[in-house]
C-alpha cells in the first residue's frame, strides 16, 4: 500500500463554542497564504450569513494550507448538537482529527459525541486543550477529565496514546509544554504532520464519495469530496452510481483543489486529494462518482435520526401572498425536497393535506435556521408546533430523550428544579464548578425541551449557558400538559391603534407596535390567565363632542415584547401557528374567528339514531 506524504486530511471537532473556527482562523493567517496587506477578518470559515449574525458554525466547511511543503486540508464542524449530522457527513474525508477542549468548560456532552465519532471512524486524534488565555483556566483538571473520556470511548489501546497540544487560537499560540507558553501556532502544524496518518492511495479507476456541494451560476453544481481511488483528470467520463446500483454518466468540466479560501483549478488530482468537480448534475451528497470502468459505491453517509418534527404549510393567513416571492404549494414542495440534496439529517415527506409536509430534524434549532434561510430567500409559508418524534417499538410508545446540561449559579438552582419538575425531568449529575457556579445535568423527554431555553435565559438573566444531547429513545413517560397561559387574539382585522393596545395592555403584554396590520385571529399579546381573550386592538377611542381629557392625549404604551423566530416557534401551541414571511413573523391561531374556536372547543354532541 502507498502513502501520499503530501497531504493531511484533518478535521476539527469540539463542542460549541470551544474554539474551532478561530483556530482555522489562526491556521489559516500564519500559514501566509493572504497577501500580506489583505484584510481577512475573523471567524473567516464562518461565511453564511446566519453564521455571521449568530457566531455559530452551522454547515462544515474546508480549506487547505501548505506547511513545510504539505497540503494540510482542513475540515470546519459546527459543534452544535443540532447540526451533529454535518460532523457526521465530512468526518470521513480525514484521517485524523483536532479535538478541542476549552480550558475553563473540560469535555462536554458534545465533545464526547464528536469524538466518539471521530473514533469510530478510526480518526488519529490530537488532543488541544484551547483557550489558555482564560483567566480561571483550569488546565491540569480539564486534560484529566478528557482523558477519562478516552478511556471510556477508545476502541483500541492505540487510541490512548494521543499528543496533547495547548492553545489560545485567539492569540494563535500552541505548545506542547503547558510550562513554557507558547509563541507561535506551529505547534498545531507538527502535531498534525506527526500524527495525522498521510493519505491511503488505492490504485485503480476513479471513485469519491460526494461529502458537500456547491452551486455555481455558471458551472452548475459543484461536487465536493474525497478521491478514495484513482485519479481524475477535466473532460474525464464519469458516472454517478445511484442507491440503486444504477448508473448516470457524466462528463468532469474542471476539477479544482482547495488553497484558503479559494478553489484551484488543477490538471490533475489523485486519492487522497480533497477535491470540488464540476460537469455532475443532480448529485446528492452521499453519491458516488466513479469510473465508468468500475462503478462501485461507497458506502453511503450514514447520519442520526431526526428527533423533532413539525408541519410546512402553504401561508392559510388573511395577508397570504402579500409578502413574498414565493407562496404556491409545488413551490415550498420543491424548496424543501431539494434542501434534502444537502441537510442530510433532515426528512421531509407530503401529508395528507395536500397544502402541508412534515419536516424532521435534529432539533428545534435545526429546523429554525432552516425556516430562516427560506424566509430570506423569499419564501413565505406558516409551520406548526414542533413534537418529539414518537414511536412504537415491540407493541409500546416510546420518545427521544436528550441529557440537558446546565451551567449556572447556585441561586437558580431552586426555581430550575421546579421548572424542570414539571417538564418530567430528572437529575442525573450536580457539580460544583467553583466561585459559586455549578453543572447540573438531567435527563429530559425531548418534548419537555420545548419553551425551555428562553424560561431558562429569563431565570439566568441571560447568563446561563444550556446545552442538549440526544441520548435514546425510552418509553413514552406521559402527557405533558401545556405550561403556558392564554394570548390575547385580534378580533378585527385591520391596524393596530395605540387605544386599542392600551385596553390590551390592561389585560397583558402586547406584541404589536400601533400601525401594524393585524388580522383577526392573529396573536397579539400575551396574558397571565389559562384562557385565550379576544380583543380589538383595531378599536380607535369613540369621537364625542365633549373636549377630551388631558389624560387622553397621553397614552404611553409599554413597548411591544418582541419575540425571535426560535422563541416564536417555541411559544405557540396546537392549536397556533406561526406565520413566517420575508418581512414579518406572525402568531396566529389555527382557527380565525372566535366563534368557530368556541365551536370546535365545545364537547362534540353525540347524533342520536
Ligand atoms: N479567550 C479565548 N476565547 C476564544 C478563543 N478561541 C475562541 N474564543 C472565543 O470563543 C467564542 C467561540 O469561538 P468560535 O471559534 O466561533 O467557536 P466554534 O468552536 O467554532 O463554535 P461553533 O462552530 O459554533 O461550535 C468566540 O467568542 C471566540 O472569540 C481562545 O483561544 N481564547
Ligand atoms: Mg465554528
Amino acid at each position: 500500500m502507498e502513502y501520499r506524504n503530501d497531504i493531511r486530511n484533518v478535521a476539527i471537532i469540539a463542542h460549541v463554542d470551544h474554539g474551532k473556527t478561530t483556530l482555522v482562523d489562526a491556521l489559516l493567517k500564519q500559514s501566509r497564504i493572504f497577501r500580506d496587506n489583505q484584510r481577512v477578518g475573523e471567524l473567516i470559515m464562518d461565511s453564511g450569513d446566519l453564521e455571521r449574525e449568530r457566531g455559530i458554525t452551522i454547515m462544515a466547511k474546508n480549506t487547505a494550507v501548505v506547511y513545510k511543503g504539505v497540503t494540510i486540508n482542513i475540515i470546519d464542524t459546527p459543534g452544535h448538537a443540532d447540526f451533529s449530522g454535518e460532523v457526521e457527513r465530512v468526518i470521513s474525508m480525514a484521517d485524523g482529527c483536532l479535538l478541542l477542549v476549552d480550558s475553563v468548560e473540560g469535555p462536554m456532552p458534545q465533545t464526547r459525541f464528536v469524538l466518539r465519532k471521530a473514533l469510530e471512524r478510526g480518526l488519529k486524534p490530537i488532543l488541544v486543550i484551547n483557550k489558555t488565555d482564560r483567566e480561571n483556566a483550569r488546565v491540569p483538571e480539564v486534560l484529566a477529565a478528557t482523558q477519562d473520556v478516552f478511556l471510556e470511548l477508545a476502541t483500541s489501546a492505540e487510541q490512548l496514546d494521543f499528543p496533547v497540544v495547548y492553545a489560545s487560537g485567539k492569540e494563535g499560540v500552541a505548545t506542547t509544554d503547558p510550562t513554557t507558553p507558547g509563541t507561535d501556532i506551529s505547534p498545531i502544524f507538527e502535531a498534525i504532520l506527526a500524527t495525522v496518518p498521510p493519505p491511503r492511495v488505492e490504485s485503480g479507476p476513479f471513485q469519491m464519495l460526494v461529502s458537500n456541494l456547491d452551486y455555481d451560476s455558471h458551472k452548475g453544481q459543484i461536487a465536493i469530496g474525497r478521491i478514495w481511488r484513482g485519479e481524475i483528470r477535466r473532460h474525464d467520463s464519469v458516472v454517478r452510481v445511484n442507491a440503486d446500483g444504477s448508473v448516470v454518466p457524466y462528463e468532469i468540466a474542471e476539477v479544482f483543489t482547495y488553497l484558503g479560501l479559494r478553489r484551484v483549478e488543477t490538471e490533475q488530482a489523485s486519492a487522497g486529494d480533497i477535491v470540488a468537480i464540476t460537469g455532475v448534475q443532480g448529485v446528492s451528497i452521499g453519491d458516488t462518482i466513479a469510473s465508468p470502468e468500475k462503478p462501485e459505491a461507497l458506502p453511503r453517509i450514514e447520519v442520526g435520526e431526526p428527533t423533532v418534527e413539525m408541519t410546512f404549510g402553504v401561508n392559510t393567513s388573511p395577508f397570504a401572498g402579500r409578502e413574498g416571492r414565493f407562496s404556491t404549494t409545488r413551490q415550498l414542495r420543491e424548496r424543501l425536497y431539494r434542501e434534502l440534496e444537502t441537510n442530510l439529517s433532515l426528512r421531509v415527506s407530503d401529508t395528507a393535506g395536500t397544502d402541508s409536509f412534515l419536516v424532521k430534524g435534529r432539533g428545534e434549532l435545526h429546523l429554525a435556521i432552516l425556516i430562516e434561510t427560506m424566509r430570506r430567500e423569499g419564501y413565505e409559508f406558516e409551520v406548526s408546533r414542533p413534537k418529539a418524534i414518537v414511536k412504537t417499538v415491540d407493541g409500546r410508545l416510546q420518545e427521544p430523550m436528550e441529557l440537558l446540561t446546565l451551567d449556572t449559579t447556585d441561586e437558580s438552582i431552586g426555581v430550575l428544579t421546579d421548572m424542570l419538575a414539571k417538564r418530567q425531568a430528572q437529575l442525573a449529575d450536580m457539580r460544583n464548578m467553583g466561585e459559586g457556579k455549578v453543572r447540573l445535568e438531567y435527563r429530559i423527554p425531548t418534548k419537555g425541551l420545548f419553551g425551555f431555553r428562553s424560561a431558562f435565559l429569563t431565570v439566568t438573566r441571560g447568563e446561563g449557558v444550556m446545552n442538549t444531547n440526544f441520548i435514546g429513545y425510552e418509553d413514552w413517560h406521559g402527557d405533558l400538559p401545556s405550561n403556558r397561559a392564554g394570548v390575547l387574539v385580534s378580533s378585527e382585522t385591520g391596524a393596530a391603534v395605540t387605544y386599542g393596545l392600551n385596553n390590551a395592555q390592561g389585560r397583558g403584554l402586547t406584541l404589536v407596535e400601533p400601525n401594524t396590520p393585524v388580522y383577526e385571529g392573529m396573536i397579539v399579546g400575551l396574558t397571565q390567565r389559562p384562557q385565550d381573550i379576544a380583543i380589538n386592538v383595531c378599536k380607535e377611542k369613540k369621537k364625542t363632542n365633549v373636549r377630551a381629557s388631558v389624560s387622553d392625549f397621553t397614552i404611553h404604551l409599554t413597548p411591544a415584547l418582541v419575540l425571535s423566530l426560535e422563541q416564536s416557534i417555541d411559544f405557540i401551541n396546537d392549536d397556533e401557528l406561526v406565520e413566517v414571511t420575508p418581512q414579518n413573523v406572525r402568531l396566529r391561531k389555527k382557527i380565525l374567528t372566535e366563534t368557530m374556536r368556541l365551536r370546535a372547543r365545545a364537547p362534540t354532541h353525540r347524533m342520536e339514531s
